[in-house]
């Protein structure tokens, strides 16, 4: 069966906040590298004769508050592209759900692309991401490979991701499983809760866009350090209004972690820099000719090794 891939990407400057939650209107402009060994796949099929959509997600049919996720997205571009036909959607992920990892990234951004496929309508990279953003803030940027600004603009036309000129094939990702368990709260909940408690939010918002030209810049630059740096301060800054909203998605682990990455860092003077997203688990950057040696400096922790991955591809499911 044919479908669309999607990869997951991770935000080298986040996404923590929306102004519209109606079109997933951010509150700040981010910034993200697309990783090459979790995606999604997923085909499309309208059917005349359904009643209501079908979806089934890893060999199971979807129910629940999962399923009304789909189906609101798919009603949205229903309305979007002026049609009525319910379908039938088959999606396969190899992503850690809901561990943090943004599973619904390439969820929504492989929905988009089958459905855009499966009506034949021709829709450019730029629209695209702008339809993906209906369905999640974040599959916006999964659109386009390799390292994506979204501009978080001011109205639905305004607010879509680019893929920056900059290549880099040694740039590394590196997952770590510190607790793959489900999160506690979702993303999309644990915004909501931070713009409403966190009395710094209106200071972290100016804080994190300060930091896009430096980010992009660095980049361009292929500047290690720098851009390890500026993702930190992000992270951080996000995690700090995040446990003023009294949101903690850390445990003690992933604190643990967080200082042999530093001591790594001064001690064995190797470029190596994380950040994480809703949950426990860390995202470590840095360069393909030191993936060996902080692996071995970090024996008991588990790790999956990402390069820089492409945007919406066909694939076969
Ligand atoms: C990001 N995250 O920039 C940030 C950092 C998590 C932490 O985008 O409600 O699943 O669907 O727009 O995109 C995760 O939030 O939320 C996310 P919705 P989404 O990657």
């Amino acid at each position: 069966m044919k479908s669309k891939r999607a990869n997951v990407n991770i935000a080298l400057l986040k996404y923590w906040g929306k102004k519209d939650q109606k079109i997933n209107l951010p509150h700040q402009t981010s910034v993200s590298v697309t990783a090459d060994i979790f995606y999604t796949r997923t085909n499309v099929e309208i059917d005349e004769k359904l009643i209501r959509d079908k979806v089934m997600l890893d060999g199971k049919e979807l129910t629940g508050l999962q399923y009304t996720r789909v189906v609101q997205h798919l009603s949205t571009m229903r309305e979007y592209f002026k049609r009525k036909e319910f379908c039938v959607v088959t999606s396969v992920n190899n992503v850690y759900v809901r561990a943090g990892y943004a599973s619904s990234a390439s969820s929504f951004a492989a929905l988009t692309a089958a459905y855009v496929d499966a009506i034949g309508a021709k829709v450019n990279e730029k629209e695209l991401s702008q339809i993906a953003r209906l369905g999640s803030g974040s599959a916006t940027r999964s659109i386009h490979g390799g390292f994506v600004v979204w501009h978080q603009g001011h109205d639905h036309e305004s607010s879509f991701a680019e893929k920056l000129p900059i290549e880099w094939p040694e740039f590394r990702m590196l997952f770590t499983i510190i607790d793959p368990s489900v999160k506690r709260i979702s993303s999309r909940i644990g915004m909501q809760i931070t713009i409403e408690k966190a009395p710094s939010y209106d200071i972290y918002v100016r804080q994190s866009n300060d930091l896009v030209a430096p980010m992009i810049d660095a980049l361009m630059k292929h500047e290690i350090d720098t851009v390890g740096r500026i993702a930190e301060r992000s992270a951080e800054l996000m995690r700090n209004v995040m446990l003023e909203a009294g949101l903690e998605y850390h445990t003690p682990m992933t604190q643990k972690v967080i200082q042999s990455i530093r001591s790594i860092r001064s001690k064995h003077r190797i470029p190596v820099y994380y950040t994480f997203d809703a949950g426990p688990n860390l995202i470590l950057l840095t360069l393909d000719k030191h993936v060996d040696q902080v692996m071995k400096l970090l024996p008991d922790v588990k790790i999956q090794v990402s390069g820089v991955g492409g945007g919406i591809s066909d694939a076969d499911l």
